[in-house]
């Protein structure tokens, strides 16, 4: 089976992408062959700057590999260093409709975030990210829920085109945790921890030191009462209790029927000493391997020689069946 993923090179990773992502990622090394792309191209279509871009390149790269990315059992590249990512892009919008790209949500939360240019980019964003995923004929995909739609997405734009120009890609499907899949905001519940959020406060980093995740949980919105509990008309204490199972890797009714009576002041302390622990050994690894920047370099190098050497064969193949280029 392969597995294939992208990630943003966002600097500064959160708990979110942590437990919704990147632990799958490793654990996806275990279950199959594992393919997995830090997407610059993807990062242009925002207004962005280009000295920091590399900068995070590497802060990713790097954050992966303190995570359990092991450039021997997987494949670690930059997707610019693979030039079928963004041929396939192109050939994948003859079968891709405008309207659907209309309608994805994250193009219209961040076009209307966007102050000076709403990019083409950022439009046929999930077009790239299609080409991504069915350049390497992947089966599955492992994201956190917000990528749900990018994914089915990709499915309609398989399908269409194997029914269009004969069977040529696998048609991949999501792989989207039963737990931690939308770690919330803990300041604003409601909406998904995000690096771009208003305020930090409510962003836990991979990166941050004890004493900062410590404040952050303690002062993270609960709401009124004291049972904890999941409920509707209780986001705060919900999405605690939903890091908290994350972490130990248990269901949130285990969470539940411990905290139960002991209040939120407990469970709180319970929450940021468990994940200080969880997040520990990945940002002291971190801090020895983010300065060796020839070494990360020489890594993405490696594996953008075996990502090529699998996708040129499929998107040639691709190319052939749409009848462009010089026959054979
Ligand atoms: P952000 O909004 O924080 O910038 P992103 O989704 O734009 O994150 P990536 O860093 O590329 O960009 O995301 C990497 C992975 O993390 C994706 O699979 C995404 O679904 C997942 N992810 C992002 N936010 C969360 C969250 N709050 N909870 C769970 N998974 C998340
Ligand atoms: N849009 C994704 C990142 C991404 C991706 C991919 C995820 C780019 N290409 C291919 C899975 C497969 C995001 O997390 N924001």
């Amino acid at each position: 089976m392969r597995i294939f993923s992208g990630i943003q090179p966002t600097g500064r990773k959160h708990l979110g992408n942590y437990i919704g992502a990147i632990r799958q990622y490793v654990e996806g090394q275990d279950r199959g062959e594992a393919i997995y792309c830090i997407v610059d191209l993807h990062a242009t279509t925002v207004a962005y700057d280009p000295a920091e871009l590399r900068r995070y390149l590497y802060d990713t790269a790097a954050m992966l590999l303190a995570a359990g990315l092991d450039p021997g059992r997987c494949i670690l590249f930059r997707q610019s260093d693979v030039p079928e990512h963004t041929e396939l892009c192109w050939l994948l919008t003859s079968v891709t409709a405008h309207g659907d790209l209309n309608r994805m949500h994250q193009f219209k939360e961040k076009s209307a975030k966007q102050r000076e240019l709403v990019s083409a980019g950022l439009f046929l964003y999930p077009v790239l990210q299609a080409a991504d995923v069915l350049a390497y004929n992947a089966d599955e995909v492992p994201v956190g829920d917000d990528q749900r739609q990018h994914i089915e997405l990709m499915r309609d734009i398989a399908e269409r085109f194997n029914e269009r120009y004969g069977e040529t890609f696998v048609v991949p499907r999501h792989r989207i945790p039963e737990v931690g899949a939308r770690i919330m905001d803990l300041q604003e519940p409601t909406r998904k921890m995000s690096t771009t959020a208003p305020s930090e406060a409510g962003t836990i980093l991979v990166l941050d030191e004890p004493r900062a995740i410590e404040k952050k949980v303690k002062s993270a919105v609960t709401d009124s009462g004291s049972e904890v509990e999941r409920r509707p008309d209780k986001p705060g204490i919900s999405n605690l209790i939903e890091i908290l199972a994350a972490v130990r890797g248990v269901a949130p009714e285990a969470v539940e029927a411990e905290f139960e009576g002991s209040g939120y002041g407990a469970f709180k302390q319970a929450v940021a000493e468990e994940v200080v622990e969880y997040l520990r050994p990945v940002r002291e690894r971190y801090e020895q391997i983010r300065p060796d920047e020839a070494e990360l370099e020489r890594a993405l190098r490696e594996g953008a020689e075996k990502a090529h050497a699998i996708s040129h064969e499929i998107v040639a193949d691709a190319r052939r069946k749409m009848g462009v280029g010089a026959p054979r």
